[in-house]
């Protein structure tokens, strides 16, 4: 038997081998990302009959977002889970994360779904080899910091740790803060260590990522409504029979609608799970916050997408 599998039967073997895909995110094993990554990790070798396999790194274990990007574009990388940040490349990626233009969950979802959406995905897909798979909805960002910051007058100075998008450089530098971009796997330690003295997410990251024992206070600024994508290789995917590229679309719906249900669970209980870890909830002036930044904002999106930006804000 050891002869005629040496001779004829390997390579038939090697067909069917499973290859492995790598699918690397910021988010730790308690996030909804994560979960729904293994979802999809399931959907995709149950639907390919294991002839592909998805590994999936949670917490920046396979690089920082930026780094992951850059890898897919180098195929090191298969999938991530990214959104704004890809404004480094895409302009339109920026109309993601507009500060005060996504109203509510509903608007998020006929934004995302409709042309606009469609606009934006192949925009991204266009410029960076990445091809959005499918999106998940996020909670609003709120600011957290070791005080409550009721009007930007309380921001002035103040180090607040942003992810790598200029966007949200400029609204926060047009608030009177000292925006500081940095990975998102640095932020616990950087604001342990008075590196920074603010970050801004929305709560389920904010929980998953135990700010709540280095941060006191969740000011109400709701600044930011987004979504994010599961993005993959263009060319990697590309290059796959057309039965297993249908499979990876199909495991991405089906990972969408489970994140979904888990989003939804989480946004009826993390403020209140954030509270029993010690956090406050501070109100804030949203619409004076709004009103100071809103010029800088629409300064600092390109021309050429401010008229897709006024169709969000009428959708
Ligand atoms: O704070 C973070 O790093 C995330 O919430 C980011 O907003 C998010 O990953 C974006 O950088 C998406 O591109």
């Amino acid at each position: 038997m050891a002869g005629i599998l040496a001779l004829g039967v390997a390579p038939a073997f090697n067909a069917r081998a499973a290859a492995t895909l790598k699918l690397g995110h910021l988010g730790n094993e308690d996030n909804t990302w994560h979960k729904a990554s293994l979802r999809f990790a399931e959907e995709v070798a149950r639907r390919t009959g294991g002839a592909l396999e998805v590994r999936v790194f949670p917490n920046e274990q396979l690089g920082k977002e930026t780094d992951l990007i850059k890898g897919i574009q180098l195929g090191t990388v298969d999938f991530t889970i990214t959104g704004e940040s890809l404004q480094n490349w895409a302009p339109a990626a920026a109309l993601l994360a507009v500060p005060y233009a996504v109203r509510d969950l509903a608007h998020m979802d006929r934004v995302v779904e409709g042309p606009i959406g469609q606009r934006i995905a192949e925009d991204i897909s266009g410029r960076t080899q990445l091809r959005p798979l499918c999106y998940f909805a996020r909670g609003p960002r709120y600011l957290t910091a070791n005080r409550a910051c009721p009007t930007p007058a309380e921001l002035s100075g103040l180090k607040v740790r942003v992810p790598n998008v200029p966007l949200f450089v400029r609204f926060w530098e047009a608030l009177g803060a000292k925006a500081t971009p940095m990975a998102f796997s640095e932020v616990f330690t950087s604001l342990q260590n008075h590196t920074i003295d603010a970050q801004e997410n929305p709560l389920a990251l904010i929980k998953s990522a135990s700010f709540s024992e280095v941060q006191s206070t969740i000011n109400r600024t709701e600044h930011v409504l987004s979504w994010i994508y599961l993005v993959g290789g263009t060319r990697k995917l590309g290059r796959l029979p057309a039965d297993q590229q249908a499979a990876v679309m199909a495991a991405a719906k089906a990972a969408q609608e489970y994140e979904r249900g888990l989003f939804l669970e989480d946004e009826r209980n993390l403020a209140s799970e954030l509270t029993a870890k010690g956090m406050t909830f501070a109100e804030v002036d949203k619409a004076a916050y709004a009103a100071k930044a809103r010029d800088a904002v629409i300064a600092a999106l390109n021309a050429d997408i401010r008229p897709v930006y006024e169709q969000i804000i009428a959708a």
